[in-house]
């Protein structure tokens, strides 16, 4: 839960936390009694928390081949981000990575801690996989056979290009995307939608992450890993790593701000995307983790921060976010306070700002011209006053003391 200061600096977001816990405590007791699908659920809750509850809200057939898809990614993820594995023998386990879910006696330890375990039981997993619908299981096989392809070709090459960054994020994020879209189609709530816009779901979330976890994956030991392409890092540092040292702060910070930019550019058809949705279960499942997103792209904006720790929204706007993003008035009503914080922090200096500020102006525009946006409360205003809580409990305190003062010498007085 976010820490006592964080709540006592935002009262509002007590309930929306309690909220959170009460959820997550449920969804602990709902775990299945069978074996297999007991360690599929708990895996699940152990290596994504809060997007597990947003997987479980999902009707039952969906869920279950979601939760399956999830942990099959992140063996294939675990695989790929072991650097203790030698390349001749990663390779051929990302290229045949599909065939392995069909074999559940089939199973390759790596990784460290929750993944270790993931990796070691992943027998687990495969029994759960054969279990699931025909459709189910062949959109997971041709997703799985995809990525582990495309993954593999990334081994031995780097991101240069901007091209090579939208094609590296499209194996690992753009299909997620089309394979969800695939498992919402085969439960026959949704429309299939057009492969461009699943892609560009993945894309903008995936991208979001690479921004964010900067520090994280230059410091990665033994060797960094790097996302951010060289055709926009190289116009401002002559190596990646440059960017977090502190004399190139300015040039850092104008790198990010071209990478926030990059990413904006597939807020459209995020918003295209969410707004076929019909399922008010796929819907919150889908629009949640884009909220997030697009909140955390304006919190990285502008901000030295990136490249010296952690930059994450707090806990209780997390939480806030989650128990309010429900309707597409809401997603519209949230791409638009975060685009107008986003606005608030661009520098007319920045040697991207025309082109950065063109591309919030068109989110605000397609968020005002679908015109659903309520009257709800918005994320980055305190919408209450701010006297509310703190204030009334120094004063509560205060008066408990001269009560205390005023009765100790009364009675002394005696
Ligand atoms: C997703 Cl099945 C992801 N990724 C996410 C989470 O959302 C997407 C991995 C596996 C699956 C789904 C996601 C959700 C809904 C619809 C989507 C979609 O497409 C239509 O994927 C595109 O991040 C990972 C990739 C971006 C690589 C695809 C959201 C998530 N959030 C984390 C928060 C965090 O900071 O990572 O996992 C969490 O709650 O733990």
């Amino acid at each position: 839960m976010g820490s006592l200061g964080a709540i006592l600096r935002h009262p509002s977001d007590f309930y929306p936390l309690m909220k959170l816990k009460m959820a997550a405590s449920n969804a602990e007791k709902q775990i299945p009694p069978q074996p297999h699908w007991g360690f599929c659920y708990s895996m699940l809750h152990k290596v994504s928390r809060s997007f597990a509850l947003v997987i479980q809200q999902l009707g039952t057939e969906l869920r279950d081949a979601v939760c399956i898809f999830y942990l099959v990614l992140r063996a294939l993820d675990t695989v790929e981000d072991d650097t203790s594995i030698p390349t001749d023998v990663k390779v051929p386990i990302l290229k045949a990575f599909h065939q392995h879910v069909y074999d559940n006696e089939w199973h390759f330890s790596c990784g460290t801690k929750e993944y270790k375990v993931l990796m070691d039981q992943f027998h687990h997993v495969s029994t759960a996989f054969l279990e699931l619908g025909k459709r189910y299981q062949e959109a997971i096989e041709e997703i799985t056979k995809r990525m582990g392809a495309g993954m593999a070709k990334f081994i031995c090459k780097e991101v240069e290009t901007i091209d090579d960054y939208d094609e590296y994020c499209h194996y690992v994020a753009g299909l997620v995307g089309l394979g969800l879209s695939k498992l919402f189609h085969a439960s026959g709530a949704e429309d299939l939608a057009p492969d461009s816009l699943s892609n560009s779901m993945g894309l903008f979330l995936q991208k979001t992450n690479i921004i964010r976890d900067y520090l994280e994956d230059i410091n990665e030991i033994p060797k960094s890993r790097m996302f951010w392409p060289r055709q926009i890092w190289s116009n401002y540092v002559n190596k990646l790593e440059d960017l977090k040292y502190e004399e190139n702060s300015e040039k850092a910070v104008q790198c990010l701000n071209d990478m926030v930019t990059n990413a904006l550019t597939h807020v459209e058809d995020c918003l295209t995307y969410m707004s076929a949705l019909r399922d008010p279960s796929i819907f919150r499942f889908c629009a949640i983790p884009q909220v997030m997103a697009i909140g955390t792209l304006a919190l990285c904006y502008n901000n030295i921060e990136v490249f010296r720790g952690v930059v994450k929204m707090r806990r209780g706007l997390t939480a806030k976010i989650i128990d309010r993003t429900r309707t597409m008035a809401d997603v519209y009503g949230a791409f638009y306070d975060f685009s107008c914080m986003l606005k608030s922090k661009v520098d007319k200096n920045d040697p991207n700002a025309t082109k950065t500020l063109s591309r919030i102006e068109a989110t605000q525009k397609s968020c005002r011209d679908a015109g659903l946006r309520n009257k709800r409360k918005s994320y980055i205003l305190p919408s209450e006053p701010r006297y509310s809580f703190v204030p009334v409990l120094v004063l509560l305190i205060i008066l408990a003391i001269f009560l205390a003062q005023f009765f100790a010498s009364r009675s002394s007085n005696y």
